[in-house]
């Protein structure tokens, strides 16, 4: 039976050595708790490093004996691996970069090697694990390589890859070395989970601008296959906080602490020591903020608890460093024998603790300069049993775009943290509880066991979706199914695209003429008194007319601005405004300029810009830009862009080959339907078809067709054998 696997750096679970002795710890982390009740279930199984560094065989061989009861399955790394590949490149390349501080990033060829390594590494060790059909749920920075490694040996798994830290922006993403083998490495995934919307964003633009495919509505078409990027905020363990918050050892260890402050007001501040998390700004915004309101002084204390992390990393001594300075400078600058302004503690504490702290603050100040969603500020309104305190909270975390009741702060404005501590600590009761309620409300709903089961839920829709995605080649046997349909229906529809279905796509759009054999093909189809041939096309009216227009075809040209039938004139479908044209030819006209051999071609409702005789390369390029800035100006607009075959096309939104085609479906009965095309615009005719036509795409990528063929000459072919099988047939009809 499939089962699933989660990955993950670490296992939810702390490994020590005391005297000789392996002691194992469960993990508190969100993680655990909430895919605790999946990974424990049946033969489910949790990859990851135990924690600790083994050598020895026997003692291997041990831990991998202990932890096959619990489900838990180790990856061994070495002191050299730990290094360089979680301390070197993950958390000196990678986590410095994706929070915004590429400035401390280090570029090492080495690390990166290393890297790749220990990635191969946890495949090796999935692959000896896993079945073809299981589920794979990749966690984490430190894993990005990993899921294109587990598709290229387990092609047909489902793969899920969630980022717990945020994806920057293209600009600072695109500073890395290896950028465009890190998204081909998270690409393999079928599922890309984020806990933004932004950060989503962010991901789909750098896989547009770096690796060139677009994205529609958070999928992204590889041409091989269909995956999705989406958002996923990840929740706590709600009821467990409330319930240790609502202990009596809790409430014990509050009165123990309480009775030391006096009645001073507590503002709380819980993270773990690194330069994101804002520590040395927060610092200096508390002194200001005595300097500014003196009758606080001796009133309010800052209880600041650091959990030690990273300290072999360098940047994270100095940061300690900067932290005990400043806070000895602050105290030793306002403290009396009564009282000290901060109260630091760098020691991590037991979860009752931590939950007596939450439940005394009445502010807690969490302001990271980035965070990918901090759970701390969420833990915090969770322990609010009293609805009372207030939360300010760094528009810089992700919880911020769930949290908006809470105090949003940007951490870098030391003004406005400053006069938030103020706010909050001279918050009316009533106002506070107001927050805390709708804040919880939105907690409780939104917890973790609600986080994993959406991401599996989607994953299994992924996974349906691409069968239903996924067109098979038409073989002879459908062909055959296929003849007898077209002998046996008395009324026929073909919907033809012109470029890439019926020719071959030219580097000059109009040397793509069509030839003496296409044009004798399509008269005859439609000679056929039960055939109706409609060809369709992007391009101008006139072109089509010129080239088509003597053939006793019905055409479709500009998407479906206008249409020609029963060799009458054309017509168009809508009345559409233009206006938004001189705006867009200013943009386009701008990528002219900037690269040789793209020119405009300008059709009556929309814009293209052809870049087929330009460097390759050079082309590509350009047109992700292109495609991003239009994308960008189209946003607000009814204008939609089309990443096209050499080409991008802007035209309006109203405006749709589906469309056209559903003006023929609603005019002719119709017992047979042939649609084909290449492209992306062309989904729009498959999509408007019954069930039963014979939808095929040109090209063998993801489609809502049924079939693909790899060639117009198969087309050609395809067509010319349904006329040869009808002319054959005549004899013995007459016989
Ligand atoms: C990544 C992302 C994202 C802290 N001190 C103690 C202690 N903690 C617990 C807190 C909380 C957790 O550690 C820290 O929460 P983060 O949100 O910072 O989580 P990380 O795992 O460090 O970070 C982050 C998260 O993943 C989830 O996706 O939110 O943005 O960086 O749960 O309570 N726990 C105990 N003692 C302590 O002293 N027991």
């Amino acid at each position: 039976m499939a089962k699933l696997i989660i990955v993950s750096n670490r296992l939810p679970i702390k490994l020590q050595e005391k005297e000789g002795e392996l002691v194992y710890q469960t993990s508190e982390g969100g993680l655990a708790t909430g895919l605790g009740s999946i990974y424990k279930e049946g033969n489910n199984l949790w990859i990851g490093w135990p924690g600790l560094v083994i050598e020895e065989q026997h003692k291997q061989q041990k831990i991998i004996h202990d932890l096959q009861s619990e489900n838990m399955y180790p990856v061994f790394l070495t002191e050299t691996e730990i290094k360089e590949f979680y301390e070197g490149f993950s958390n000196e390349t990678l986590w410095p970069t994706f929070h915004y501080f590429s400035q401390y990033a280090i570029y090492e060829q080495q690390l990166w090697e290393t890297y790749m390594a220990v990635n191969q590494k946890y495949c090796d060790e999935i692959v000896a694990q896993a079945e073809p059909e299981d589920t794979i749920w990749v966690h984490d920075y430190q894993l990005l390589l990993l899921p294109s490694m587990l598709r290229e040996r387990l092609p047909n798994s489902t793969i899920g890859f969630f980022q717990h830290i945020p994806f920057p922006s293209y600009e600072v993403f695109r500073l890395l070395p290896w950028r465009k083998e890190i998204l081909e490495g998270m690409l393999g995934s079928d599922l890309i989970g984020f806990h933004t919307y932004d950060d989503m964003r962010h991901f789909l633009s750098s896989v547009n601008r770096i690796i060139g495919h677009g994205s529609m509505h958070g999928w992204i078409n590889t041409g091989t296959r269909s995956l999705l990027v989406d958002s996923f905020p990840m929740g706590i363990d709600y009821d467990k906080y409330a319930a240790v918050a609502a202990s009596e050892e809790v409430k014990r260890r509050q009165a123990i602490y309480q009775a030391n402050l006096n009645s001073q007001k507590i503002i709380l501040s819980i993270d773990r020591l690194d330069y994101s998390k804002g520590i040395p700004q927060r610092l200096l915004a508390f002194e200001l903020f005595l300097e500014k309101y003196p009758e606080f002084l001796e009133k309010v204390t800052l209880v600041m608890l650091v959990v030690p992390s990273r300290d072999a990393v360098g940047k994270y001594k100095e940061l300690k460093e900067e932290v005990d300075e400043l806070v000895g400078r602050i105290n030793g600058k306002y403290s009396n024998i009564n009282w000290n302004p901060i109260q630091y503690f760098y020691r991590s504490y037991p979860l009752e603790t931590l939950s007596a702290f939450y439940r005394m603050a009445d502010v807690a100040l969490v302001t990271p300069m980035r965070d990918g969603m901090n759970l701390v500020c969420k833990e915090f309104v969770a322990s609010k049993l009293d609805k009372r305190g207030v939360l300010i909270l760094s528009e810089m975390a992700g919880a911020s775009k769930e949290l908006s009741e809470a105090l949003l702060i940007n951490p870098n404005d030391i003004n406005q943290l400053v006069d938030a501590i103020h706010k909050a600590l001279i918050m009316p009761e009533e106002e506070q509880e107001q927050h805390m309620v709708l804040m919880q409300e939105s907690l409780r709903r939104y917890n973790i066991h609600h986080w994993v089961s959406m991401f599996m839920d989607r994953l299994s829709y992924v996974k349906i979706k691409q069968l239903s995605l996924a067109t098979s080649y038409l073989d002879e046997a459908t062909f055959h199914e296929m003849s007898d349909a077209y002998e046996t229906a008395s009324t026929r529809l073909f919907f033809l695209e012109y470029d890439g279905a019926l020719v071959k796509y030219s580097s000059k759009p109009d040397m793509a003429r069509p030839d003496a054999e296409l044009i004798e093909l399509l008269s005859r189809l439609n000679s056929d008194p039960k055939n109706k041939v409609v060809v369709v096309s992007s391009r101008e009216k006139d072109n089509m007319q010129e080239w088509l227009g003597h053939v006793p075809v019905d055409l479709v040209a500009e998407h479906g601005v206008w249409i020609k039938q029963n060799s009458t004139g054309w017509q168009t479908m809508m009345s559409l405004m233009d206006d938004w044209k001189s705006d867009i030819k200013l943009i386009l006209d701008l990528y002219v300029d900037r690269t040789p051999g793209s020119f405009i071609e300008e059709k009556e409702y929309s814009l293209v810009w052809h870049y087929r005789r330009v460097e390759t390369g050079l082309g590509e390029l350009r047109a992700r830009e292109l495609v991003s800035h239009l994308n960008f100006l189209a946003s607000n607009s009814n204008l939609q862009v089309l990443d096209g075959q050499m080409a991008v096309e802007v035209k309006a939104q109203e405006v749709s080959k589906g469309r056209a085609t559903a003006h023929w479906l609603n005019q002719y009965p119709h017992e047979f339907i042939v649609a084909i095309g290449d492209d992306w615009g062309d989904e729009d005719i498959f999509k408007a078809m019954p069930r039963d036509a014979y939808t095929i795409k040109v090209g063998n990528s993801y489609s809502v067709a049924k079939y693909h063929v790899d060639s117009c000459g198969e087309v050609r072919s395809l067509l010319s054998r349904l006329l040869q099988l009808k002319a054959s047939e005549q004899p013995q009809e007459m016989s």
